[in-house]
Protein backbone atom coordinates (compact mmCIF):
# COMPACT_ATOMS: atom_id res chain seq x y z
CA UNK A 1 0.00 0.00 0.00
CA UNK A 2 1.33 3.48 -0.98
CA UNK A 3 1.33 6.16 1.86
CA UNK A 4 -1.75 8.29 1.86
CA UNK A 5 0.59 10.53 4.27
CA UNK A 6 1.02 13.86 3.97
CA UNK A 7 -0.64 13.69 0.54
CA UNK A 8 -2.91 17.20 0.16
CA UNK A 9 -6.66 15.79 -1.32
CA UNK A 10 -9.18 17.85 -1.81
CA UNK A 11 -12.91 16.56 -1.63
CA UNK A 12 -16.17 18.60 -3.22
CA UNK A 13 -19.36 17.48 -1.24
CA UNK A 14 -17.95 16.65 1.87
CA UNK A 15 -20.62 17.80 4.64
CA UNK A 16 -22.47 14.38 4.50
CA UNK A 17 -22.38 11.08 3.42
CA UNK A 18 -20.07 9.40 1.35
CA UNK A 19 -18.19 12.62 0.89
CA UNK A 20 -17.87 13.14 4.93
CA UNK A 21 -16.76 9.18 5.27
CA UNK A 22 -13.68 9.74 2.67
CA UNK A 23 -12.24 12.97 4.48
CA UNK A 24 -12.34 10.88 7.66
CA UNK A 25 -11.02 7.85 5.87
CA UNK A 26 -7.92 9.93 4.39
CA UNK A 27 -7.64 11.85 7.63
CA UNK A 28 -7.20 8.36 9.82
CA UNK A 29 -4.34 7.40 6.93
CA UNK A 30 -2.24 11.09 7.57
CA UNK A 31 -3.27 13.43 4.76
CA UNK A 32 -4.03 16.78 5.13
CA UNK A 33 -7.67 17.95 3.43
CA UNK A 34 -9.22 20.51 2.30
CA UNK A 35 -13.31 19.57 1.89
CA UNK A 36 -15.87 21.77 0.15
CA UNK A 37 -19.45 21.96 0.54
CA UNK A 38 -22.28 24.82 0.13
CA UNK A 39 -23.12 24.42 4.15
CA UNK A 40 -19.97 26.34 5.65
CA UNK A 41 -21.56 25.65 9.34
CA UNK A 42 -20.90 21.70 8.43
CA UNK A 43 -17.90 21.42 6.87
CA UNK A 44 -15.81 23.39 10.05
CA UNK A 45 -17.54 21.48 12.57
CA UNK A 46 -16.27 18.43 10.40
CA UNK A 47 -12.85 19.94 10.19
CA UNK A 48 -12.41 20.66 13.97
CA UNK A 49 -13.58 17.06 14.89
CA UNK A 50 -11.30 16.06 12.39
CA UNK A 51 -8.48 17.48 13.40
CA UNK A 52 -8.89 17.06 16.84
CA UNK A 53 -9.06 13.32 16.42
CA UNK A 54 -6.60 12.78 13.78
CA UNK A 55 -4.03 15.88 14.10
CA UNK A 56 -4.10 16.26 10.70
CA UNK A 57 -4.24 19.75 8.58
CA UNK A 58 -8.16 20.51 7.23
CA UNK A 59 -8.87 23.65 5.72
CA UNK A 60 -12.55 23.92 5.57
CA UNK A 61 -13.88 25.95 2.32
CA UNK A 62 -17.45 26.70 1.52
CA UNK A 63 -18.03 26.55 -2.33
CA UNK A 64 -20.91 25.87 -4.50
CA UNK A 65 -19.02 23.54 -7.63
CA UNK A 66 -21.84 25.01 -10.06
CA UNK A 67 -20.47 28.66 -10.14
CA UNK A 68 -17.36 28.25 -12.73
CA UNK A 69 -16.28 31.89 -10.96
CA UNK A 70 -16.20 30.62 -7.50
CA UNK A 71 -14.39 27.60 -8.28
CA UNK A 72 -11.66 29.27 -10.50
CA UNK A 73 -11.49 31.91 -7.84
CA UNK A 74 -11.31 29.39 -4.55
CA UNK A 75 -8.37 27.43 -6.30
CA UNK A 76 -6.49 30.47 -7.32
CA UNK A 77 -6.58 31.74 -3.65
CA UNK A 78 -5.26 28.78 -1.94
CA UNK A 79 -3.40 29.64 0.74
CA UNK A 80 0.64 28.79 -0.65
CA UNK A 81 0.41 25.31 1.76
CA UNK A 82 -2.42 23.86 0.46
CA UNK A 83 -1.48 24.27 -3.46
CA UNK A 84 -0.38 21.11 -4.56
CA UNK A 85 -2.79 19.11 -4.21
CA UNK A 86 -2.08 15.07 -4.85
CA UNK A 87 -6.19 13.67 -5.23
CA UNK A 88 -8.80 15.06 -6.03
CA UNK A 89 -12.18 13.77 -5.29
CA UNK A 90 -14.96 14.79 -6.93
CA UNK A 91 -18.05 13.83 -4.74
CA UNK A 92 -20.56 16.68 -4.84
CA UNK A 93 -23.28 15.41 -6.50
CA UNK A 94 -27.25 14.71 -5.84
CA UNK A 95 -30.28 13.19 -7.80
CA UNK A 96 -34.08 15.36 -7.99
CA UNK A 97 -36.57 13.65 -8.24
CA UNK A 98 -37.68 10.09 -9.95
CA UNK A 99 -40.56 10.69 -12.16
CA UNK A 100 -41.55 9.75 -15.96
CA UNK A 101 -39.60 12.35 -18.06
CA UNK A 102 -42.45 13.65 -19.17
CA UNK A 103 -43.79 14.14 -15.96
CA UNK A 104 -40.36 15.95 -14.85
CA UNK A 105 -39.63 19.47 -13.32
CA UNK A 106 -37.10 20.69 -15.58
CA UNK A 107 -35.94 22.86 -12.67
CA UNK A 108 -34.38 18.77 -11.15
CA UNK A 109 -32.35 19.04 -14.79
CA UNK A 110 -30.18 21.99 -13.92
CA UNK A 111 -29.64 21.24 -10.68
CA UNK A 112 -28.22 17.91 -11.54
CA UNK A 113 -26.51 18.46 -14.41
CA UNK A 114 -25.58 21.76 -13.31
CA UNK A 115 -23.81 19.84 -10.49
CA UNK A 116 -22.91 16.49 -10.91
CA UNK A 117 -21.67 17.40 -14.62
CA UNK A 118 -20.37 20.81 -14.96
CA UNK A 119 -19.61 21.00 -11.14
CA UNK A 120 -17.34 17.94 -11.76
CA UNK A 121 -15.66 19.68 -15.22
CA UNK A 122 -15.62 23.22 -13.43
CA UNK A 123 -13.51 21.67 -10.43
CA UNK A 124 -11.06 19.50 -12.39
CA UNK A 125 -10.46 22.34 -14.73
CA UNK A 126 -9.11 24.39 -12.12
CA UNK A 127 -7.39 21.66 -10.49
CA UNK A 128 -5.31 19.22 -13.20
CA UNK A 129 -3.13 21.66 -14.90
CA UNK A 130 -1.37 22.17 -11.33
CA UNK A 131 -1.00 18.54 -11.00
CA UNK A 132 0.40 18.34 -14.59
CA UNK A 133 2.60 21.32 -13.90
CA UNK A 134 4.00 19.40 -10.61
CA UNK A 135 4.03 15.68 -12.50
CA UNK A 136 1.10 14.06 -10.64
CA UNK A 137 -2.28 14.09 -9.67
CA UNK A 138 -4.87 11.34 -9.24
CA UNK A 139 -8.23 12.59 -9.89
CA UNK A 140 -11.17 10.29 -8.56
CA UNK A 141 -14.37 10.72 -9.85
CA UNK A 142 -17.88 9.49 -7.99
CA UNK A 143 -19.95 7.74 -10.65
CA UNK A 144 -22.63 5.61 -10.10
CA UNK A 145 -24.43 2.28 -11.05
CA UNK A 146 -26.86 4.43 -13.20
CA UNK A 147 -23.46 5.26 -15.41
CA UNK A 148 -23.44 1.45 -16.50
CA UNK A 149 -27.32 1.27 -16.93
CA UNK A 150 -30.06 3.46 -17.75
CA UNK A 151 -33.67 3.14 -15.22
CA UNK A 152 -37.39 4.11 -16.00
CA UNK A 153 -38.08 7.41 -14.64
CA UNK A 154 -33.95 8.52 -13.96
CA UNK A 155 -33.35 9.84 -17.60
CA UNK A 156 -31.47 12.95 -16.50
CA UNK A 157 -29.88 11.08 -13.40
CA UNK A 158 -28.57 8.65 -15.65
CA UNK A 159 -27.19 10.73 -18.12
CA UNK A 160 -25.54 12.59 -15.55
CA UNK A 161 -23.54 9.53 -14.18
CA UNK A 162 -22.95 8.16 -17.50
CA UNK A 163 -21.40 11.71 -18.69
CA UNK A 164 -19.42 11.21 -15.30
CA UNK A 165 -17.79 7.35 -16.86
CA UNK A 166 -17.16 9.38 -20.50
CA UNK A 167 -15.53 12.39 -18.65
CA UNK A 168 -13.52 9.94 -16.47
CA UNK A 169 -12.36 7.93 -19.85
CA UNK A 170 -11.45 11.22 -21.81
CA UNK A 171 -9.50 12.41 -19.01
CA UNK A 172 -7.59 9.44 -18.75
CA UNK A 173 -7.08 9.73 -22.17
CA UNK A 174 -6.08 13.61 -22.27
CA UNK A 175 -3.72 13.08 -19.41
CA UNK A 176 -1.80 9.56 -20.87
CA UNK A 177 1.60 11.21 -21.00
CA UNK A 178 1.17 13.57 -17.66
CA UNK A 179 1.61 10.63 -14.75
CA UNK A 180 -2.17 11.49 -14.16
CA UNK A 181 -4.13 8.69 -12.59
CA UNK A 182 -8.04 9.06 -13.47
CA UNK A 183 -10.69 6.65 -11.37
CA UNK A 184 -14.01 6.15 -11.12
CA UNK A 185 -15.90 5.11 -8.20
CA UNK A 186 -19.78 3.59 -8.80
CA UNK A 187 -21.97 2.61 -6.05
CA UNK A 188 -25.50 1.47 -6.29
CA UNK A 189 -27.59 1.77 -2.91
CA UNK A 190 -26.09 3.49 -0.53
CA UNK A 191 -27.98 4.87 2.65
CA UNK A 192 -26.98 8.76 2.94
CA UNK A 193 -28.85 11.35 2.29
CA UNK A 194 -28.99 10.55 -0.94
CA UNK A 195 -33.14 9.87 -1.00
CA UNK A 196 -33.96 12.24 1.26
CA UNK A 197 -32.83 15.05 -1.18
CA UNK A 198 -34.27 13.03 -4.17
CA UNK A 199 -37.54 13.00 -2.72
CA UNK A 200 -37.30 16.63 -1.31
CA UNK A 201 -37.44 15.36 2.31
CA UNK A 202 -39.92 12.45 2.04
CA UNK A 203 -38.37 10.21 4.56
CA UNK A 204 -41.01 8.01 4.09
CA UNK A 205 -40.16 7.45 0.05
CA UNK A 206 -36.19 7.83 1.10
CA UNK A 207 -36.21 4.80 3.76
CA UNK A 208 -38.43 2.78 0.99
CA UNK A 209 -35.40 2.60 -1.03
CA UNK A 210 -33.47 0.55 1.51
CA UNK A 211 -36.11 -1.20 2.95
CA UNK A 212 -35.42 -4.87 3.35
CA UNK A 213 -31.87 -5.11 2.58
CA UNK A 214 -28.56 -3.86 3.89
CA UNK A 215 -27.39 -1.07 2.04
CA UNK A 216 -24.12 0.16 1.80
CA UNK A 217 -22.78 3.15 3.61
CA UNK A 218 -20.67 5.82 2.82
CA UNK A 219 -17.91 4.27 4.67
CA UNK A 220 -17.83 1.17 2.48
CA UNK A 221 -17.52 4.05 -0.40
CA UNK A 222 -14.87 5.64 0.98
CA UNK A 223 -12.38 2.09 2.28
CA UNK A 224 -12.75 1.57 -2.03
CA UNK A 225 -11.79 5.38 -2.45
CA UNK A 226 -8.61 4.40 0.11
CA UNK A 227 -8.04 1.33 -1.65
CA UNK A 228 -7.96 3.35 -5.36
CA UNK A 229 -5.63 5.98 -4.06
CA UNK A 230 -3.19 3.74 -2.41
CA UNK A 231 -1.98 1.73 -5.08
CA UNK A 232 1.61 1.49 -5.77
CA UNK A 233 2.79 4.50 -8.64
CA UNK A 234 2.71 1.26 -11.73
CA UNK A 235 -1.14 1.26 -10.99
CA UNK A 236 -4.42 2.68 -11.92
CA UNK A 237 -7.83 1.36 -11.06
CA UNK A 238 -9.72 2.59 -13.78
CA UNK A 239 -13.27 1.62 -12.06
CA UNK A 240 -14.94 0.30 -8.90
CA UNK A 241 -18.19 -0.48 -8.70
CA UNK A 242 -20.02 -1.42 -5.49
CA UNK A 243 -23.35 -2.69 -4.87
CA UNK A 244 -25.20 -4.00 -2.04
CA UNK A 245 -24.88 -7.71 -1.38
CA UNK A 246 -28.52 -7.89 -2.27
CA UNK A 247 -28.35 -6.07 -5.73
CA UNK A 248 -28.04 -7.30 -8.57
CA UNK A 249 -28.41 -4.26 -10.98
CA UNK A 250 -29.48 -1.00 -10.06
CA UNK A 251 -33.17 -2.33 -10.45
CA UNK A 252 -32.87 -5.59 -9.63
CA UNK A 253 -32.98 -5.64 -6.10
CA UNK A 254 -33.72 -9.09 -3.41
CA UNK A 255 -35.68 -7.62 -0.59
CA UNK A 256 -36.93 -9.65 2.08
CA UNK A 257 -40.67 -9.30 3.41
C1 LIG B 1 -27.09 6.21 -6.76
C2 LIG B 1 -27.50 4.85 -7.15
O1 LIG B 1 -29.29 3.37 -8.21
O2 LIG B 1 -30.07 5.27 -6.92
O3 LIG B 1 -26.26 6.80 -7.67
O4 LIG B 1 -29.09 5.61 -9.06
S1 LIG B 1 -29.05 4.80 -7.87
Amino acid sequence: MESLKNKIVFITGASSGIGKSTAYAFAKNGSNIIITARRKNLIVEIADDIKKKYGVNVLPIQLDVRNKDEVIETIKSLPKEWENIDILINNAGLAKGLNKFYEDDPNNWDEMIDTNVKGLLFVTHAILPGMIERGFGHIINIGSIAGHEAYPKGAVYCATKHAVDAITRSVRMDTIDKNILVSTIDAGLVETNFSNIRFNGDTEKAKAVYKGLKPLTGDDIADAIIFCASRPPHVNIAEITLLAARQASATIVYREE
